[in-house]
């Protein structure tokens, strides 16, 4: 398991901004309702295949996503509903999504993950994985071209970082010298690959090196913490001074997705990590920080669960793509 680098950032509330934690608290609270939420869903039956989640992965997606500019890029992996909903996904989308319903983001065309909105700036992930790497670097190297100050932000797993892909991004990347914020999520398996067969590096951070740029490693639990190393990043992209990686070590608390039971994975990890809840651990920094009270905590978790409630009923009641338009979105002749 790697180390991490800098001390948890939850150590301190000084001059940070209260709405904005406040903000970040109730989307980490509104990505774990929905998830919870699709579980049951999947289980009764209501999806078409199976569900990928983000346990544990909150404060790593939705820490990193409030670091951007509504106008930035981002490019998540199946572990980022918390920066999907950050930047303005609905919940009700995201389930009409793994239902292939017509209202879904693809309009249908899938039924499970591969959703995004351009209008956002959250481009749809590819399956194979990083391919959201090079596409990365596309979009940032197109900002740059242009002339805008935008930063493109991509995620990846620990696995990923092995592919051919993340070399050639982060390659292309450092010689362009672009505006790419590179975030792994490092949950210790590559579905059941434990990261020691995927990696001989002491932390997956050190893969900068071989790219010339700055690389940091963070407790992806503490949202603050994952915070602080992604806004620097976004900061010296945006400035011109190139792309960073940003590694958050978590645990992924569930299977790779909910068909698999995941029994291969360390008893001791899941006791270790049972202890770092991300949500319960930032609501405790900020109940004792008085930037909330016991009062609000029960509300904010209340009205999540409620809009997981609603967008499953209209997810539900929501039409299936019709076959007439089959042919639209096609790019192929
Ligand atoms: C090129 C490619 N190979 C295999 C897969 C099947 N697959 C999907 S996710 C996954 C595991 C990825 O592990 P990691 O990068 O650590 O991310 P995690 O799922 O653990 O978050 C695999 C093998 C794929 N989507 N693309």
């Amino acid at each position: 398991m790697s180390k991490t680098d800098k001390k948890a950032g939850s150590e301190t509330l000084e001059g940070r901004d209260p709405e904005l934690l406040r903000r970040v608290y109730e989307v980490m609270v509104l990505t774990r309702a929905v998830e919870d939420r699709m579980v049951a869903m999947y289980r009764g039956g209501d999806l078409l295949g199976s569900l990928y989640t983000g346990h544990w992965h909150e404060a790593i997606s939705v820490g990193a996503a409030s670091c951007l500019r509504p106008d930035d890029y981002m490019a998540p992996i199946h572990r980022d509903l918390g920066a999907h909903l950050w930047r303005g996904m609905e919940p009700w989308q995201v389930m009409a999504s793994f239902m292939g319903k017509a209202t879904s983001p693809t309009g249908g065309r899938d039924g499970t993950l591969h959703y995004g909105r351009l209008d956002l700036g959250i481009y749809n992930l590819p399956s194979h994985i990083p391919a959201n790497f090079p596409v990365a670097t596309g979009m940032a190297f197109a900002a740059k071209y242009r002339g805008e100050d935008k930063v493109c932000l991509a995620f990846c797993g620990d696995g990923s970082t092995s592919r051919a892909d993340f070399h050639e991004a982060l390659t292309l990347a450092s010689v362009q010298s672009l505006p790419n914020v590179f975030v792994i999520e490092n949950n210790q398996y590559a579905y059941s690959t434990p990261l020691r067969l995927t990696s001989h590096s002491a932390k997956l951070s050190d893969k900068a090196v071989a790219y010339g740029i700055p690389g940091v490693t963070v407790d992806g639990t503490d949202v603050l913490a994952v915070r602080d190393a992604v806004g620097e990043a976004v900061a010296r992209a945006r400035a011109g001074d190139g792309p960073s990686i940003v590694e958050g070590v978590t645990m992924r608390m569930h299977g790779h997705a909910e068909h698999d039971p995941a029994d291969y994975v360390l008893k001791e990890l899941y006791e270790e990590y049972s202890k770092k809840d991300p949500v319960e651990l930032f609501e405790n920094v900020l109940l004792k920080g008085g930037v909330l009270d016991d009062d609000t905590v029960k509300k904010v978790r209340d009205d999540a669960r409620q809009l997981a409630i609603a967008a499953r009923r209209k997810a539900l009641a929501d039409p299936m793509p019709e076959p007439s338009n089959i042919e639209e979105g096609v790019y192929a002749d």
